[in-house]
């Protein structure tokens, strides 16, 4: 039995006196040991940088190798001759060639298209009767690093998808990183994290022509959901608005699994983690996100980084929903199984702090490529629970970042880095960062002091839960099979618009699969989730209904009106506005004003780029002609009507960018003189809901910014198809 040396008062911090044991033989004490973490920032040049902790090179005044080596020429090879062969001696050449065809890792191979930012979570100081974490404590910030992805794309795909979306988030706390790996959307296609390689082949492109590229809607993801059915609620969920956010800032975030959380007393209670977004739950319309997917294909991308950069800055509350710790269920519901939700009205959400994103990333391979996030990153306070799904990503995340990251040193990556010392037991491998003092990685040990020692009570805990008393199995439990009432739960809840567009995106993507017996099989599933459901969805795809003897499973059937997004008033802050102007136009700078009051992001757009004098003489600054806008950029549409309209090319792209944006729901204004004629002369009849007119540009812009705070008009729902519910 080896012997435990005794911890010195005050370590780690203070600088304990020298001790006499066990550090012998020897007359050297090496302890305390150096700092261990990685070298701090230091430019190529090796000069520390203090802005950017982690700039490298464009900082010197002298462009080098990657040795160092200043250089005198970088354009030009080393040749024999001016029309010679280039010479093998050109090592300038070599290194710089060699390094350009080893900038590509390989992308992720889930949520490899993503966005991020830096901010800080602050705070309520209202856990500690439950969770002894530190960053959950009264008066803390800590700063994060949260990255916002799809699931399904290749890097290089469109933001606006239908898919699920990855949220995120690295918390650098004082006990080290805690990272909350989480979608926007609340439950998972599967229970068991052993087929998450099976649901991945499925929705991932046809291995034979890699085609489609970020959809869902096509044949083996409609085999593989319809067969599984406990993939009904989550891809119920994707049909659903959810599947397609207006942005990351208005998205919901979900921690999915339930936790276990410990208090400084040693109690246990089981938590769900939410994310709420401050400025509400929207999302996009399907016309508008395929649109997008051309037109902008970095949408989602663009959108949080110029929010953060016009000082939008997107804020969400965490909260939590607590449960009594024993044998994980609640009200019925197995707290195990995560495609299962508790709904809202039974355990309400309990704000724990906020979260803002402050800053851009300077560099995006550097973070928001290189950043790797673990399910089980814990910390003090937060531990798993026996989840079969979440187990099995306990072992997934640290094994994938080995290949895409090229070692296990990833850690030590800038973004990756925890904030605190790090005083591991972790040698070499690719990519070692660390210059390791001491001779004595191991512990106990006496040749290094017996450095680091144990923290004891300020350590991590593994809660002892106790382990069901039970054989090797590979069942399921029964409370793991109602795979519809939840759905059925969840459709309920949806107002008739979410859930006429959940039909049509059944009808959208049943219709791109070509095996009828897929489609049947899904209209099956639909069935036992709900008949108007099913009916609305197999009269769009030409099929009959199925048999009413397919056994629909019992269970609470009301509806949660929490996960319904419509019908409430948000911050308009970060929105944007088209300002469409002429040289007819009166009142523009009032118009502008009002909106960036209220923090809304206009753009000013003419026949033409550049001044424009109006017709009161004043001269606006036109950011883009019309021919080069289009309606998805903006949530509503403004028009400073003169005399005489639009006329060419620019009437044409004013004419598409307002017939978009009615079919939308977007609010819609015309002020001035001609303000009936311009709508009329644009094809937007007056009077509708959400179509705003009037001489004066104060009020229409009062009544434009009342409108925004709904998001949509949806009393103008001009893309209504199959009536239900
Ligand atoms: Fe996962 C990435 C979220 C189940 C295996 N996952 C990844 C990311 C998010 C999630 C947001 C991107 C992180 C980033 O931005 O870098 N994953 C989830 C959620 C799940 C889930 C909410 C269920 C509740 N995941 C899951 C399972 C497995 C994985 C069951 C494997 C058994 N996930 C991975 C991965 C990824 C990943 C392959 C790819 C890149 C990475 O980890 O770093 O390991």
């Amino acid at each position: 039995m080896s012997q435990e040396p005794m911890r010195p008062p005050g370590a780690p911090g203070a600088v304990p006196p020298p001790r006499e044991q066990p550090t012998e033989p020897g007359d050297e004490k090496p302890y305390p040991k150096p700092d261990q973490s990685a070298p701090g920032p230091r430019t190529a040049t090796g000069r520390e940088v203090e802005t950017q902790p982690d700039a490298r090179a464009q900082a010197g005044d002298r462009l080098t190798t990657a040795q160092g080596v200043p250089l005198r020429e970088t354009d030009h090879s080393l040749r024999a001759g001016e029309r010679g062969p280039t010479l093998l001696q050109d090592h300038h050449l070599r290194e710089k060639v060699m390094h350009f065809d080893h900038e590509r890792i390989p992308e992720r191979v889930v949520h490899a298209r993503g966005a991020a930012a830096h901010g800080v979570f602050r705070s309520y100081g209202r856990a500690s009767s439950f969770c002894c974490a530190q960053f959950l404590q009264a008066d803390q910030e800590t700063p994060v690093f949260v990255r916002f992805s799809t699931v399904l794309g290749s890097r290089g795909s469109a933001d606006t998808v239908r898919d699920t979306r990855g949220f995120a988030v690295k918390f650098y706390t004082q006990e080290g990183n805690f990272d909350l790996v989480g979608n926007n959307i609340p439950v998972f296609f599967i229970q068991d994290a052993i087929k998450f390689p099976d649901v991945i082949h499925a929705g991932k492109p046809h291995p034979d022509r890699e085609i489609p590229q970020a959809q869902s809607a096509h044949d083996t993801f409609w085999d593989f959901v319809s067969l599984h059915t406990e993939a009904q609620h989550h891809t119920l969920w994707n049909m659903s608005d959810r599947g397609i956010p207006r942005s990351y800032r208005t998205m919901e975030g979900f921690g999915v699994h339930t936790f276990r959380l410990v208090a400084e007393d040693g109690s246990t209670c089981l938590a769900k983690f939410h994310w709420k977004p401050e400025s509400g739950v929207h999302s996009l319309v399907w016309e508008e996100a395929q649109l997008a997917a051309g037109i902008d294909p970095d949408l989602h991308r663009r959108d949080l980084a110029d929010a953060i950069e016009s000082g939008a800055l997107p804020r969400w509350t965490l909260g939590v929903q607590l449960f009594e710790d024993g044998d994980a269920t609640f009200e019925g519901i197995d707290l195990l199984d995560p495609t299962k939700i508790v709904p809202e009205e039974l355990a309400p959400v309990q704000p724990l702090g906020e979260l803002v994103l402050t800053r851009n990333p300077s560099n995006y391979f550097a973070e928001t490529e290189q950043v790797a996030f673990h399910a089980g990153h814990f910390v003090r306070g937060i531990d798993a629970t026996d989840d079969p799904l979440l187990q099995g990503r306990l072992f997934s995340y640290l094994d994938t970042q080995i290949t895409r990251l090229g070692g296990p040193n990833f850690a030590q990556i800038p973004v990756n880095r925890p904030h605190v010392p790090v005083d591991d037991m972790q040698r070499d491998g690719f990519h070692q960062q660390g210059v390791h003092q001491g001779v004595a990685p191991y512990r106990p040990n006496s040749l290094d002091g017996g450095c680091p020692f144990l923290a004891g009570e300020s350590g991590f805990i593994d809660v002892p839960a106790p382990v069901p008393q039970s054989s090797k199995t590979r069942d399921t439990p029964a409370s793991f099979s109602d795979h519809f009432s939840q759905p059925r739960m969840f459709w309920r809840s949806l107002s008739p618009v979410e859930q006429r567009h959940t039909v049509d995106a059944y009808a959208f993507e049943l219709s791109k699969v070509y095996e009828p017996a897929i489609r049947e099989r899904q209209l099956e599933q639909l069935a036992r989730i709900d008949s108007q459901l099913c009916e609305a969805v197999a009269a769009r795809l030409g099929l009959p209904v199925p048999s009413a003897d397919l056994g629909a499973d019992p269970g609470p059937v009301e509806s949660s009106p929490a996960l319904s997004q419509v019908g409430g008033r948000w911050p308009v802050a970060g929105r944007r506005v088209a300002v469409i102007v002429t040289e007819q136009s009166t009142g523009v700078d009032a118009v502008v004003s009002a909106l960036f009051d209220e923090g809304v992001v206009a753009a000013v757009l003419s026949d033409h780029a550049g001044d424009v004098r109006c017709a009161d003489d004043t001269v606006v600054t036109a950011e883009r002609p019309l021919t080069s806008a289009r309606s998805i950029e903006f949530d509503a549409i403004v028009v400073g009507a003169g005399d005489e309209q639009l006329s060419g090319p620019a009437a044409e792209s004013a004419r598409l960018m307002v017939a978009e944006a009615y079919r939308h729901a977007k609010a819609l204004g015309f002020w001035g003189a001609g303000a009936d004629r311009a709508a009329e002369g644009l094809g937007i009849v007056p009077n509708e809901a959400g179509v705003v007119l009037g001489p004066e540009p104060t009020d229409v812009m009062t009544e434009i910014i009342e409108l925004l705070g709904g998001h949509r008009c949806w009393d103008r729902d001009v893309l209504a198809g199959t009536p239900v519910g």
